[in-house]
């Protein structure tokens, strides 16, 4: 029988007001993605998880602020405050957020030296998480995604989703954005274009 999941993304305090890389209203969502926790069977979550001294933190690249880019190997990189330390209180998932009966956390970025957006590949567009392949061993063809934020790690783990063949959507009322030089609107296309339902 076909399954369907549900992937959290990213529900951590940093990404809540108060955090480090705070998303206005990060923290309003929490209610409506633990009423998706309890409608689903298989619940999966991403952890934004990186060493100190991360290449995505502009604290790594003198002369550099918050919010520039630059170039990595693997293409442009926009640079973050330092943000989910791995072990660190803002790493935590937000407090109100009822995790515990996930079946698996993926946790994501914790290489040094490349960013990982996407809850199915690294910023290289190529280094699996290894999720797509736990999906399919599972049975689950369909995914619902929600979480932060919609225009970077929602948007990239579901246009991966999409093109690893799982029926995807996005629950927008249960995302929030960041919305950096029109991002929101972008990715919000991208995903249209590509198959995503946005519901
Ligand atoms: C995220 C920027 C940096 C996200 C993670 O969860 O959308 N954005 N790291
Ligand atoms: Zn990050």
């Amino acid at each position: 029988m076909a399954e369907d999941a549900l992937i959290v993304i990213d529900m951590q305090n940093d990404f809540c007001p108060g955090g480090a890389l705070a998303v206005e209203g990060g923290d309003e969502i929490v209610p409506a993605v633990n009423r998706l926790i309890e409608q689903f069977r298989h619940v999966i979550l991403t952890q934004d998880w990186h060493p100190a001294g991360h290449s995505s933190f502009a604290s790594s690249h003198p002369g550099k602020a918050p919010f520039e880019t630059v170039t990595m190997p693997y293409g442009e990189q926009t640079l973050w405050p330092d943000h989910c330390v791995q072990g660190s209180p803002g790493a935590d998932f937000h407090p109100a957020l009822r995790w515990t009966t996930a079946e698996l956390v993926v946790r994501k970025g914790f290489r040094t030296e490349i960013d990982s957006y996407s809850a199915f590949f690294e910023n290289d567009h190529r280094t699996p998480t290894g999720l797509a392949g736990y999906l399919r061993e599972r049975g689950i063809s369909k995914v619902s995604l929600c979480g932060l934020a919609t225009d970077f790690c929602v948007g990239f783990s579901a246009l991966d989703a999409v093109a690893q063949g799982f029926s995807t959507s996005v629950v927008l009322g249960a995302c929030r954005g960041i919305d950096l030089n029109g991002s929101l609107a972008t990715m919000t296309q991208r995903m249209r274009d590509a198959g995503v339902a946005l519901v």
